[in-house]
């Protein structure tokens, strides 16, 4: 297994629109434990290809809280066939936008069809975290990060700071 590097914003790479796996092999499985050992060692709650550079249909999310067993959970070509229409508020994070959170409406829960790692047909309600977390990543793979919902003001005023702190880093 191995840890990747995750992409942080702006990059052109995070705006590119994932494509569907096609088949489901050892290839795509050893791809995934990387993700997901990632995504652990980050630490997040979620993670797409596309943030570590691959431009494919494929996350990984792990809700569990700290006190609880890890319960990791594998997307393959997630498609959304119902959200509910409630709608719920809460601050979202991302590890591409390191530091920034911004409180986002979302529905408050979803039904979803994907292929498991086995790359079996399954379908999955969420609600709660584990819905708001599968809309976040899925909006990766639309090229999508949660700074797009807000002003262009907001949205640049953020991506320039980030910007900033990386032409820093480079220098130091
Ligand atoms: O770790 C993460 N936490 C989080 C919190 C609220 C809403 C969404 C997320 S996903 C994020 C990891 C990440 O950036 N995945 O793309
Ligand atoms: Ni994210």
């Amino acid at each position: 297994m191995a840890i990747l590097s995750i992409i942080t914003a702006p990059d052109r790479r995070l705006k590119v629109k994932s494509k569907p796996v096609e088949t489901v092999d050892d290839d795509i499985r050893r791809f995934l434990d990387d993700m997901l050992e990632t995504m652990y060692q980050a630490p997040g709650i979620g993670l797409s290809a596309v943030q570590v550079g691959v431009a494919k249909n494929l996350i990984t999310v792990d809700v569990s809280r700290d006190d609880e067993d890890n319960a990791p959970l594998f997307l393959i070509n997630p498609e959304i066939v119902e959200y509910s229409e409630q709608i719920e508020t809460y601050n979202e994070g991302c590890l591409s936008l390191p530091e920034y959170f911004a409180d986002l409406p979302r529905p408050e829960a979803i039904t979803l069809n994907y292929l498991d790692y086995d790359g079996a047909q399954q379908q999955l309600q969420a609600e709660g975290l584990l819905s708001r977390c599968i809309q976040h990543e899925m909006d990766h793979l639309k090229g999508k990060l949660f700074v797009d919902y807000l002003s262009a003001v907001k949205r640049g005023m953020i991506l320039r700071k980030l910007d900033k702190a990386r032409r820093q880093k480079v220098s130091a």
